[in-house]
């Protein structure tokens, strides 16, 4: 593994970093993809029809998943996702926060990775995501730009954090692949040292996400293309200018992107739960299991009902255009 300020160095500088085989795929990565499977089942239970549910509980993961996908269930993807729903938060509002992701979250190797770039204090940040990304031309139309399911548009991660978060919050980005990711079936893209642009004027995008204000210029520099082997994971810094390329594979392109911030610097996410998981006076860690992590989910769940959202990005991010790609780009 590379060394410690190595690792640093080379996110500040190009603003990604690959690390290899830090995952075992049995140990660390196969139980999310059997919780995964487990929801699948319950949609089934819940949404197939009577006479094709044993037919159905039968399939492998792939033609499962893409069974309840056509079942025409009301946002689907929240089910599958590590977090809250960003809007309408409800008493009965459904996450996939399982008890293998409680384990990935709080994976030593990943944790050690981290240290290197945060220091000794570590906690867990609320913006993470599970994506199952299918075949492309097996999707619906409104479902190709959305960034579960479909292509991410270019953004940076600072830019869904508040305004607080956007100044403040000194974050890290671990994106890990469930299975080999490539050019082909929607690997993510960057570009080298773009990073060092700092913040950028964000807007909201096709479907409400958030992109980059004239994200049209990047695509006349050369990509970098983030691919990844099973048990790699790729460190991403926080103004890392990056998207995902569509799958044009016939097979799934599955991953997770947690994060974490450095002790001392908010989350951007207030109230989602943001807690230590590494520190060197062992009294800050609070939560030392699965059920007080689901906990601090529903505890925050129930402040977020009354105002009805998780989270909100203020877009546009500035309302001058000092900060707009165009602008920076002539400069
Ligand atoms: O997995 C993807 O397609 C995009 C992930 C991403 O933008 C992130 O992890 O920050
Ligand atoms: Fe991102």
């Amino acid at each position: 593994m590379k060394s410690n300020s190595k690792i640093k160095e080379i996110l500040k500088r190009d603003g990604f970093v690959k690390v290899k085989n830090i995952l075992n795929f049995n140990k660390d990565l196969k139980p999310i993809m059997k919780d995964m499977e487990f929801v699948m089942d319950c949609l089934i239970q819940k949404f197939a029809p009577k006479t094709y549910r044993n037919k159905a509980l039968n399939y492998d993961f792939r033609k499962k998943y893409t069974y309840v996908s056509k079942l025409n269930i009301y946002d689907l993807d929240q089910y599958f996702n590590t977090r809250l729903p960003r809007d309408h938060v409800k008493k009965d509002s459904d996450y996939f926060a399982s008890h293998s992701l409680w384990n990935l979250i709080t994976n030593k190797k990943i944790l050690d990775v981290v240290e290197k770039i945060l220091g000794s204090e570590i906690l867990s940040s609320p913006v993470q995501n599970t994506r199952i990304k299918q075949p492309e031309k097996k999707l619906s139309k409104g479902s190709v730009h959305d960034g579960l399911s479909g292509r991410t548009p270019w953004h940076q991660d600072a830019a869904v954090l508040s305004t607080h978060g956007q100044k403040f919050c000194d974050l890290v980005t671990v994106w890990i692949p469930f299975t080999k990711t490539t050019k082909n079936n929607g690997c993510m893209i960057t570009v080298k040292e773009i990073n060092k642009m700092g913040l950028l004027n964000h807007i909201s995008g096709y479907r409400g996400q958030v992109e980059v204000k004239n994200s049209k210029l990047l695509d006349k520099f050369k990509p970098i293309y983030l691919q990844a082997e099973v048990g790699d994971i790729i460190l991403l810094h926080k103004h890392s200018i990056h998207c995902s390329l569509p799958n044009k594979s016939n097979n799934f392109r599955i991953s997770a992107d947690i994060r974490y911030n450095r002790a001392g610097t908010p989350s951007g996410r207030k109230p989602l739960p943001n807690f230590y998981v590494r520190s060197k006076n062992k009294k800050n860690i609070k939560i030392h299991n699965y059920k007080q992590w689901v906990a601090l989910w529903e505890k925050a769940k129930n402040k977020c009902i009354p105002r009805k959202y998780a989270f909100k990005y203020p877009l546009p991010t500035f309302k001058h255009n000092n900060r707009d790609l165009s602008n920076l780009l002539t400069k």
